[in-house]
C-alpha cells in the first residue's frame, strides 16, 4: 500500500491498482482527494502489472461531491475538471465502485470513469442545482450521453438523486454487485482484463445526444414544465442551456460552455446565498449545551390529540417513516373525519404518482384512532394539537400527566402559547416541549423546537433527532409569544397592514412580496391559514384590526370559505371590491389620507421590521444563531432559499443601509421603527449578522 496524500491510498491486487480515498465523513472532493486521484491513476500508468483500477472509497460513501468548504476560497490545482481528464484519458480501464450518495463531483468522477459498479442501495445525482451552481466539471455533457437528454434534464435541474441501480439498462452502471462492494468491483475489473474490453469514454458517446438534437421542442417543453418551481432561480436556465450544448456542441465545446455557465453562477449571490443556506441547515442541529452524546430517548410509537388538519398532518410524518401513530379525538365523528382526511391526502398522493397504492395501505396502517385517552399510556410521544386556548391545552397536559408512561415527551403543537405555563400544568415539565409543525405539516420542512425553562436535554436531543428521522429541519428556539417564526411574521403582518391603510392594495402589497421570491404575498397567505385564527386570538387578547375583522364579521374567513382579503374562483385568488371598500372605510376611519405608495417603500416596509425583530430574538437569546432564523423563514415561510433568510439578506444589504432607512421610517412613522440595539451596534462597526457570535 502507497500513501498518495494524507487521504488516498494506492493498492494492487494482482492486476488490479486501487486508489482508495478515505476522507470522512462524506469523502469530499477536496484538494488533497483529487490530487490523490491524480496520482493514483499515474501510479498505475507506470506500472505494467497493473491493468485495470478500481476507485472507491471508504466510511459512509462515494464521494458527495466537490468540497463545498473550499468554494469561494482561490482554487487549488488539479482542479476536479483535470482530474476527470486524466481518469477518462487512462490507456488502462478505471472502474469506479459507488455505494451511499455518489452526488455532484462524485458522480462526475464515476462518469469519467470507464465502468461503473454499485451496491444495490447507493444512490446518485447531481444536486449542484440546490447550491445554486450547476455540475461543472463534466457532468451536463456526460450524463446526457448516457441516459439520454429527457433524463439527464430531470436529473440535472432537479437535482435528486436517483437509484443508481435503476441506471443499469442505460450504462448509468455496468453491474449491481449483491455481496461485498471491493470484491465486486475487483472481480468486475478482473472481468475486464480478461475480455480484454476498452476503456470506454463517455465523451465519446453521441447517439443519445444525436437524438435529440433539430428538436428544440424537447427545451421548451421542460422549460415550461419547471417553470411554477424554478421562479426566480437562476441556475435550473443555465442547467437547461447546459444540456442544450451538450446536444448541440461537439464534446471539448460543450465542456467549455458548461465551464462558462457555471461561472456566472459561482460568482452570483444567488449560489452564495444558496451555499451558506446548506451550511445554515446543518449548522442548526447543532446545540451548544446539549452534547452530541446526549442520550436519546427512544421514540417508536406516538400519539398526537386532536386530529384536525394539524393533528392529521403531523400524524402523516410519523406514519410515512413507520412510527405507528395514534390519533385521539373527543369524539368519534371528529376523529372519523379526520382519518378520511389522511386516506384523502394519500389517495391524492397515489392519484398523482408520488407513491404507489402498497405504499398508501402500509402508511394507513401505522395510523389508529381512538377517543379513549388511556390508549396514551404506552406511547413514547404525544403531541398535543388542538386550538390555540391555554385552558384547554393545561387540560390536556393535566390529562397526558396522569396517563402517559415516565419517561415518555410530552409536546405541544403551540404556533404561539408559553411553552412554560403549559409545562407548568404537569408534574413533570422536563419532558415537555413544543413542537411546532407549519401547515400543510405533512408537507412543510420546518418543525421549531421550543425548549421551555425546564426543558431536559435529552427531551431537546432526541426531538432534534426526531425532526430528522421524520425529514423535517429542526431549529431550536426559546419561548416568547409566536417563537421565532411567528413573532416576526407579525412584525411583517403589522406593516402590511399599516400600508394598507395608508394607500396600498393587499394585491399591491402580495405583489410585492410574490415578485421577491415568497410563493404568497402575506394576505394570500392570512387567506389561506384561514382569518378566523387570527381573530380568534385578537378577541382572546382584547385586540382589534378594522380590516380583517369586518372580513370575519362577513364569514369572509379566507380561502375555505371562498372569500376573505380575495375571493377565490377554484384557487384563483381574485382582488375584490367588498375588500376595497372595508380598507378605504378603515383609512377613513383612521383619519388617513391616502397616498401612492411605490413597490421599494412596500418590500422594505415589509422585511425590514423583520431583520429588526430577527435581531431582538438573538439579543433575548431565542435563537441560537442568525443562521438558524433563516432556516426558519426557508423552510416554514418559503423565503426563496436564493436568497438565503432574513439575516443573510439585511447583510447583504448592508446593515448600516437598513438601519439608515429604518431611521427613516422611525421619523416618519414612530418608534416601532427604532433600530434593535444589536443591529445598531453590528452596523456602526461595519459588521453584518455573519459576524454575530452570541
Ligand atoms: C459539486 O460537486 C460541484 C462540482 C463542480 C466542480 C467544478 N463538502 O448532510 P450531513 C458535511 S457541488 C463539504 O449532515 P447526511 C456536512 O456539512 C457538491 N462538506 O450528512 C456535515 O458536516 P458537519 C455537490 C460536506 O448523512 C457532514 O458532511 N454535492 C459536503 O445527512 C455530514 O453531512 C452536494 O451537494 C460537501 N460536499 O447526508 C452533496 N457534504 O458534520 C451535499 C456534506 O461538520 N451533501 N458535508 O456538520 C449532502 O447532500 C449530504 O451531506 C449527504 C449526507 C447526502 C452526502
Amino acid at each position: 500500500m502507497t500513501a498518495l496524500t494524507d487521504y488516498v491510498n494506492f493498492e494492487k491486487r494482482g492486476r488490479i491498482g486501487m486508489i482508495v480515498v478515505d476522507y470522512p465523513p462524506v469523502n469530499a472532493l477536496s484538494h488533497a482527494v483529487r490530487l490523490g486521484i491524480q496520482k493514483g491513476i499515474e501510479a498505475a500508468a507506470a506500472d505494467d502489472a497493473v491493468k485495470a483500477v478500481v476507485l472507491l472509497c471508504k466510511g459512509r460513501t462515494f464521494f458527495a461531491g466537490a468540497d463545498i468548504t473550499e468554494f469561494g476560497k482561490p482554487m487549488k490545482d488539479p482542479g476536479l475538471r483535470e482530474v476527470l481528464e486524466t481518469v477518462e484519458g487512462s490507456t488502462k480501464p478505471v472502474v469506479a465502485a459507488l455505494h451511499g450518495t455518489a452526488l455532484g463531483g462524485g458522480l462526475e468522477t464515476a462518469l469519467a470513469c470507464h465502468y461503473r459498479v454499485c451496491n444495490p442501495t447507493a444512490r446518485v445525482g447531481l444536486p449542484e442545482v440546490k447550491l445554486g451552481i450547476l455540475p461543472g466539471a463534466g457532468g451536463t455533457q456526460r450524463l446526457p450521453r448516457v441516459v439520454g437528454v429527457e433524463r439527464a434534464l430531470k436529473m440535472i435541474v432537479s437535482g435528486d438523486p436517483i437509484l443508481a441501480k435503476d441506471g443499469l439498462s442505460d450504462g448509468l452502471v455496468d453491474e449491481v454487485v449483491e455481496g461485498d462492494l471491493t470484491e465486486g468491483a475487483i472481480a468486475f475489473a478482473e472481468k475486464i482484463v480478461d475480455e480484454g474490453r476498452p476503456a470506454v469514454k463517455i465523451s465519446e458517446r453521441d447517439e443519445k445526444v444525436a437524438a435529440a438534437r433539430g428538436k428544440p421542442e424537447i427545451f421548451e417543453n421542460f422549460r415550461k414544465s419547471i417553470a411554477r418551481k424554478s421562479r426566480g432561480f437562476e441556475a435550473p436556465e443555465n442547467c437547461i442551456k447546459t444540456v442544450e450544448a451538450a446536444v448541440n456542441m461537439p464534446f471539448a465545446e460543450g465542456m467549455a460552455e458548461e465551464r462558462r455557465l457555471f461561472e456566472e453562477l459561482y460568482v452570483g449571490q444567488q449560489s452564495a446565498a444558496q451555499r451558506y443556506f446548506f451550511f445554515a441547515e446543518r449548522q442548526a442541529a447543532k446545540i451548544p449545551d446539549v452534547p452530541a452524546d446526549t442520550k436519546r430517548r427512544p421514540i417508536a410509537s406516538a400519539g398526537i390529540i386532536g386530529a384536525g388538519t394539524m393533528g392529521g398532518g403531523i400524524a402523516m410524518n410519523f406514519a410515512n417513516v413507520g412510527i405507528p401513530v395514534t390519533l385521539v379525538e373527543a369524539t368519534q365523528e371528529a376523529l372519523d373525519r379526520g382519518i378520511a382526511v389522511i386516506a384523502k391526502n394519500y389517495a391524492t398522493s397515489v392519484s398523482r404518482g408520488s407513491i404507489d397504492q402498497a405504499t398508501m395501505d402500509k402508511r394507513m396502517a401505522q395510523i389508529s384512532g381512538t377517543t379513549d385517552y388511556a390508549v396514551l399510556a404506552d406511547k413514547d410521544i404525544v403531541i398535543e394539537a388542538v386550538f390555540e386556548e391555554m385552558g384547554l391545552k393545561k387540560e390536556i397536559f393535566g390529562k397526558l400527566d396522569k396517563v402517559c408512561k415516565k419517561g415518555a415527551i410530552l409536546a405541544s403543537n403551540t404556533s404561539t402559547l408559553d411553552v412554560d405555563e403549559i409545562a407548568a400544568s404537569t408534574s413533570r415539565p422536563e419532558d415537555v416541549i413544543g413542537l411546532h409543525f407549519f401547515s400543510p405539516a405533512n408537507v412543510m420542512r420546518l418543525l421549531e423546537i421550543v425548549r421551555g425553562k425546564k426543558t431536559a436535554k435529552d427531551v431537546i436531543a432526541t426531538s432534534m433527532d426526531l425532526a430528522k428521522a421524520i425529514r423535517k429541519v429542526g431549529v431550536l428556539v426559546g419561548v416568547c409569544d409566536g417563537f421565532v417564526g411567528n413573532r416576526m411574521l407579525a412584525a411583517r403582518g403589522r406593516e402590511a397592514e399599516a400600508l394598507v391603510l395608508e394607500g396600498a392594495m393587499p394585491e399591491d402589497v402580495d405583489r410585492v412580496i410574490f415578485d421577491f421570491g415568497f410563493p404568497m404575498g402575506p394576505f394570500a397567505m392570512a387567506d389561506l391559514a384561514g382569518l378566523d385564527v387570527g381573530w380568534r386570538i385578537r378577541q382572546g387578547k382584547g385586540m382589534t384590526s378594522e380590516v380583517p375583522d369586518s372580513l370575519c364579521e362577513l364569514g369572509r374567513f379566507g380561502q375555505k370559505t371562498g372569500a376573505g382579503y380575495y375571493k377565490y374562483e377554484g384557487r384563483n385568488a381574485v382582488p375584490d371590491q367588498v375588500t376595497r371598500d372595508i380598507v378605504l372605510k378603515a383609512s377613513k376611519n383612521a383619519g388617513i389620507e391616502r397616498r401612492s405608495i411605490d413597490d421599494q417603500e412596500i418590500l422594505e416596509r415589509c422585511l425590514f421590521p423583520m431583520v429588526n425583530e430577527g435581531a431582538k430574538i438573538l439579543e433575548e437569546g431565542l435563537a441560537i444563531r442568525p443562521s438558524d432564523i433563516d432556516v426558519v423563514w426557508v423552510y416554514g415561510y418559503g423565503w426563496p432559499v436564493y436568497r438565503g433568510g432574513p439575516m443573510f439578506w439585511a447583510d447583504s444589504i448592508g446593515l448600516d443601509k437598513v438601519v439608515e432607512r429604518m431611521r427613516s421610517f422611525r421619523d416618519q412613522f414612530g418608534d416601532q421603527w427604532e433600530p434593535a440595539p444589536l443591529l445598531e451596534r453590528l452596523a456602526s462597526e461595519g459588521k453584518g449578522f455573519k459576524d454575530y457570535k452570541g
